[in-house]
């Protein structure tokens, strides 16, 4: 038996339907235009195409967007200069600025300078924390996407022995958390592996919901499933062209094997990655609507 395909670009598109309501009301209402404002360093082509994705599904969904590109060799000032006027600006609700940054950049002054009610994708230290707490104001836009994937599939998360392959602080460290919070569509056990982790295959064969963002191409075989297990795909490379000039992209699952022995899987590209944009655009309605409170 094949697994269900967990379709991120289907579950997407309702959540998108239900914003794009929601954004039409703040307007009506409050004459509130929800605005994201988006900094890109560099050249990266990857981070262009998420940039780029990002801009039009604001447009489609009624947000402002604000998008800066900056070349390679902007000084770190001009960067915290810049999230210095967006903290300031009435008009942008939340600000976002595209990783990975240049060598010359520190990573962690950088999202410390965004102000934590405008930190749409939810690095600031202070809404790391709160998520660990379990008092979040802003969920980290991938690892709530894999939860939205499980709930709105009907996988219960209640009890279940939850694997995390990767303890990145993007996704493996938030999404372990965002599963072991007390409440609804959480409430797992959460077993985090990494590359320090001693027989991998034995942790990830106890898995009821498998989620893997190791940040390699295909490293999780069939070997390593359980027989019925939910598997949730984060990785995305770009391993060369479709016919039609596309990036063609694989995630960090063996799809072909391991979806004959799991239950339901997340497909890369149409899995994950449709929902991690669709997160940010919930939480930059978030962060309008706090503006209203
Ligand atoms: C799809 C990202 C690594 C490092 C920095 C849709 C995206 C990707 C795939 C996307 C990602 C990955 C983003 C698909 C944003 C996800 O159809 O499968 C959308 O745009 N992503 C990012 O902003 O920074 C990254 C991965």
């Amino acid at each position: 038996m094949s697994a269900k395909i967990l379709s991120g670009t289907e579950i997407a598109k309702v959540i998108r339907a239900e914003l794009k309501e929601e954004i039409a009301e703040l307007k009506e209402k409050h004459g509130l235009t929800p605005g994201l404002a988006v900094a890109l360093v560099g050249e990266d082509p990857a981070s262009q195409v998420y940039v780029r994705n990002k801009v039009k599904t604001c447009e489609k969904l009624g947000v402002k967007s604000i998008e800066e590109r900056l070349p390679a060799d902007t000084p770190e000032s001009d960067l915290l200069s810049l999230i210095d006027r967006w903290n300031k600006d009435d008009e942008v609700h939340g600000i976002l600025v595209q990783l990975p940054l240049p060598e010359h950049i520190d990573e962690e002054k950088v999202l410390l300078a965004i102000r934590p009610d405008k930190d749409v994708d939810g690095f600031h230290p202070t809404n790391v924390g709160r998520l660990l707490i379990g008092n979040p104001d802003f969920l980290p836009c991938t690892p709530h996407g894999c939860q939205q994937i499980l709930l709105r599939s009907g996988i219960e998360t209640e009890g279940a022995e939850v694997v995390v392959v990767g303890r990145s602080n993007i996704v493996g460290k938030p999404v372990a958390a965002i599963l072991l919070q007390k409440a609804k569509g959480a409430n797992a056990t959460v077993t985090i592996c990494h590359t320090r982790t001693k027989d991998m295959a034995a942790h990830t064969r106890k898995a009821d919901i498998l989620i893997v963002a190791a940040g390699k191409p295909k490293v999780i075989t069939a070997d390593m499933v359980k027989e019925g297990a939910v598997v949730i795909d984060v990785g995305v490379h770009r391993i060369g062209k479709t016919e039609s000039g596309k990036d063609k992209l694989c995630g960090d699952v063996d799809f072909d094997s391991v979806k004959e022995k799991a239950s339901a899987i997340t497909p890369v590209p149409g899995g994950v990655g449709p929902m991690t944009i669709t997160m940010l655009m919930m939480n930059t309605v978030r962060a309008a609507k706090m503006r209203i409170e």
